[in-house]
């Protein structure tokens, strides 16, 4: 006799898990500062530095545009782990093709070899550019189906899901292209510059 009852095995978490981390189902809340209030009516993202035509969109804009339902584990360098994080968001590569930075075919058109967004509570940080094209990256606008709450971010923020969660700038409002390495506020605190979890690039001196 064959029995289906329909048990899917859970896909092993020791092999997505990177080192050091462990799992969360919580989604806690890190912000180096009180949350920013911010205006729908006066937010904006600006797009600008290294770019064929800079940008300055308004919330009612980046809404219009084509999102992407995002489902991806993320990893705080403070150890936790979240599987599955479900997010909704406008790809870089779309905004980055809207102001020139690269053609329909993802060929850069752009001298700029890294980013720095920036957030309304001052917040800063760095990724080479390669890293937040080839759908690696998003503004995210929702999580879990709502818009994203205060905390954690919204209306917009940065979504880089491959490196640890520091370099997913919340309250984002500036995306600049610049053709030299500009570390951010962590980077230059201590944190690592690049921040891979898998490789546990935590501290500036790890390798
Ligand atoms: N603007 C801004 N973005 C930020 C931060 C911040 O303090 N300000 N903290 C960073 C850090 S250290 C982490 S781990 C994540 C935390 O995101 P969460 O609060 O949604 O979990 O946001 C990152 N983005
Ligand atoms: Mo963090």
């Amino acid at each position: 006799m064959i029995i289906n009852d329909g048990f899917v095995p859970k896909r092993a978490t020791s092999n997505r898990l990177p080192p050091g981390q462990y799992e969360t189902k919580d989604f806690p809340v890190l912000s180096l500062g009180p949350t920013p209030e911010i205006d729908l009516e006066k937010w904006s993202l600006r797009i600008d530095g290294l770019v064929g035509a800079e940008q300055r969109m308004s919330w009612l804009e980046l809404k219009n545009l084509p999102h992407e339902e995002i489902l991806r584990d993320i990893h705080c360098v403070t150890k936790w782990s979240k599987f599955d994080s479900e997010w909704s968001g406008v790809s870089l590569d779309l905004l980055l093709k809207r102001v020139g930075v690269i053609d329909e075919r993802g060929n850069i058109l752009t001298t700029a070899t890294h980013i720095v967004a920036y957030s309304y509570d001052g917040y800063t940080t760095n990724l080479p550019l390669e890293d937040v094209l080839g759908g690696k990256a998003w503004v995210a606008t929702a999580y879990q189906k709502d818009p994203i709450t205060d905390e954690h971010g919204g209306p917009a923020r940065l979504l880089v899901p491959h490196l640890y969660f520091w370099k997913s700038a919340k309250w984002l409002n500036r995306i600049e292209l610049v053709d030299k390495d500009m570390p951010g506020f962590w980077e230059v605190r201590g944190y690592h510059n690049y921040g891979d979890p898998w490789r546990e690039q935590r501290y500036t001196f790890d390798e």
